[in-house]
């Protein structure tokens, strides 16, 4: 292990160097993206799965520097744009690849356009590429028909699309596996994979990366075994499970509210091979998973997380999951990134009381 990472501090293109087999004089662009939390979970193993046992940990991917696991994969898109000289980048996106392209293309000192799905994308999100100065473009469309026009640009020689249609996407978020594999290590003694790899899927980017990261991983000679793949899409755009497009994909998990995944056939191959599936979960499954995560262990995520937390209950139900297995459920990014969806859907506890103490002690049953 020693000899392929690097102090934790730095980013993944540093800390994976030589799994990337990067040249000396790679251009790295980088927010020390990487190196998020592997949070043990038990209530939530409970609550998803009673009675199995499970060893449950969630991957806080909200950790990173712009919120989301988009920036394992940015900071290798960003560098390789500028290393080919670009003057430009580009994406679609639900909101999270957008702020991640807007803040590496910053750092770069990049131009950055981005074409959203106007009004379906959370606050926060929006938020984020305002302030790192993007051009931004909302179509009335959604995000697969911005993605179709993004494509479009691959005439303009100066620009780089930085979709995860862009492999150094895929590969830098290969990451996320490695760092699972090395975290486990640490709580169960050597380096392995989860038996389960739970994860939300939207555009079949993340899933790709992270089965292409476990294999990559086993090759270098660090691990031995490799996950079951499950991925979970949202029922109103659940393209993969129900083999066909979704013209109007509809989830309040605007993050997965894609139609038509550009790596569907590659997550296909990462369910078969690694012997998993890809189902649904529908949005009330979604908002529990989300919302026991955030009650049970103190994590707040995203609500698009509670496709992996609601997955892993629908799937315990169903008796997919064996007693005593390790589980990993990947938490794709921060809570604060949809604050409208977390007052809307948190605020069972909140009163608004008379300043008298007495009365706030009546109300919480002191
Ligand atoms: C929090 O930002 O597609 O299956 O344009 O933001 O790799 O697409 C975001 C996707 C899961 C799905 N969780 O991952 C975008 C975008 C969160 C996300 C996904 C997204 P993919």
């Amino acid at each position: 292990m020693t000899t392929t990472t690097r102090p934790a501090s730095l980013g993944i293109l540093e800390r994976f160097r030589t799994l990337y087999e990067l040249p000396v004089d790679y251009p790295i662009v980088s927010l020390n993206e990487g190196n998020t939390p592997l949070i043990p979970a038990p209530k939530l193993a409970e609550w998803a799965a009673p009675g199995l046992d499970l060893n449950l940990f969630v991957k806080f991917e909200g950790a990173n520097p712009t919120g989301s696991f988009k920036d394992r994969g940015m900071t290798f898109a960003v560098s390789q744009a500028v290393k080919d000289g670009k003057t430009h980048i580009v994406c679609a996106s639900t909101g999270n690849t957008s702020a991640s392209a807007a803040a590496y293309g910053a750092r770069a000192g990049l131009q950055t356009i981005i074409v959203l799905p106007k009004g379906k994308v959370a606050l926060g999100k929006l938020s984020q590429a305002i302030m790192y100065g993007a051009h931004i473009i909302e179509i009335e469309g959604n995000f697969d028909e911005a993605l179709d026009i993004v494509r479009e640009f691959a005439a303009l020689p100066q620009v780089a699309i930085v979709n995860s249609i862009n492999p150094y996407r895929i590969r830098g978020q290969q990451s996320g596996a490695f760092e699972i594999c090395q975290q486990l290590g640490s709580y169960l003694g050597v380096p392995q994979p989860p038996d389960y790899h739970f994860i939300p899927v939207g555009n079949a980017g993340n899933i790709t990366a992270y089965w292409a990261g476990y294999q990559r991983f086993m090759e270098a000679g660090h691990i031995s075994t490799l996950p079951k793949m499950c991925g979970y899409e949202a029922e109103g755009a659940a393209a993969i499970v129900q083999g066909k497009k979704f013209d109007h994909p509809e989830t309040l998990a605007t993050a997965i509210r894609i139609g038509n995944p550009a790596s569907w056939e590659a997550a296909e191959a990462a369910r078969d091979e690694s012997g998993g599936w890809i189902d649904s979960v529908n949005d009330d499954e979604i908002v529990a998973g989300w919302k026991a995560a955030a009650e049970l262990e103190g994590v707040f995520a995203e609500p698009a997380c509670g496709a992996s937390v609601g997955g892993l209950k629908k799937a315990a139900a169903q008796g997919k999951v064996e007693a005593n297995s390790t589980v990993v459920c990947i938490l794709t990014g921060q809570g604060l990134k949809d604050p409208d969806n977390a007052v809307a859907y948190g605020k069972a506890k909140k009163a608004t009381l008379p300043a008298d103490f007495k009365t706030i002690c009546t109300h919480l049953n002191l």
